[in-house]
């Protein structure tokens, strides 16, 4: 870019013109298909342009956010990017058996759930990957690195240990950076994120995240429902009737609250 400045994000087109042999400047970014990004309290984040799709990677250890799954989500709704999920390090059986369970409500509303090792096998996941281009996201430590080296060895990409006393990663990869795996399928693996704001999605997009709440949109009693304690509000009654699971309805909810706080803030 010219200043110093760069406005650009991993994935992006750009418009180069060269000024010597092996250097350009960006002159111009193309228009972008989709934008993947998070606003947290003060500074917007962008995670990366024009994927197609995000694989939000978790694993039992460290254990991971089911609030920053459903976050997640949501944003990739609202810019109409596919979502699957990958839960990884499925080697160590036991402490994966909570995390499958936890899971199974995601399988159950639609989104692709794969159980991998990234240090043994990653086969269960390479045909989603045709024709994509893939973002890897998720809390530190899931193992993204180690995945994305599984699927373009060249990359070599620094992975380290978790911190067993933190429960946590160590925040190793920091900066995203995209791999192309044939002509048509590229993958970027991205930092480890903690939070995940959402505080440029208004309620009427959050209540849209949550994809099988579609039905039920607009069917409330009053039109401008919050889905919070209104009488008459159908998604309330879908969750009494089993049709939403109240896990879900209960992120929806905390987000909407954390939403509207932020904002009055
Ligand atoms: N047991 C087990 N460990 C794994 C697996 N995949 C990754 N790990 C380990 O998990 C730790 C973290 O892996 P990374 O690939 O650095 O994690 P990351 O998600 O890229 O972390 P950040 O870059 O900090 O966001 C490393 O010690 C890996 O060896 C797996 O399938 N099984
Ligand atoms: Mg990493
Ligand atoms: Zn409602």
């Amino acid at each position: 870019m010219r200043g110093k400045r760069s406005n650009g994000a991993c994935g992006d087109y750009v418009d180069v013109k060269l000024t010597s042999p092996g250097q350009g400047v960006i002159e111009a970014i193309q228009p972008r298909q989709t934008l993947l990004y998070r606003s947290d309290t003060f500074k917007k984040k962008i995670i990366a342009a024009n994927v197609s799709q995000i694989i939000f990677v978790v694993a039992a250890v460290p254990s991971f956010s089911e609030e920053l799954l459903n976050r997640c989500l949501v944003a990739a709704e609202n810019q109409h990017i596919k979502a699957i999920i990958v839960l990884n390090k499925t080697d160590l059986a036991e402490p994966s058996q909570q995390a499958v369970k936890t899971l199974l409500l995601y399988e159950s509303i639609g989104y692709p759930v794969i159980k991998i090792c990234a240090l043994q096998n990653v086969s269960a996941l390479t045909p989603y990957l045709t024709n994509q281009l893939s973002v890897l996201a998720g809390q530190s430590g899931m193992g993204k690195s180690t995945l994305l080296n599984a699927l373009a060895p060249e990359a070599q990409r620094a992975t380290a240990d978790i911190s067993v006393a933190l429960n946590s990663g160590c925040h190793t990869t920091t900066h995203s950076r995209l791999y192309h795996l044939d002509a048509d399928s590229a993958i970027i693996d991205s930092p480890g994120m903690q939070v995940f704001g959402l505080n440029h999605i208004d309620d009427a997009s959050l209540a849209s995240g949550f994809i099988e709440f579609h039905p039920y949109i607009g069917s409330c009693k009053f039109h401008n429902c919050r889905h919070v304690n209104e009488p008459g509000c159908a998604l309330i009654q879908a969750t009494k009737d089993g049709e939403i699971n109240t896990r879900r309805l209960a992120f929806y909810q905390k987000l909407a609250q954390q939403n509207n706080q932020e904002r009055r803030n």
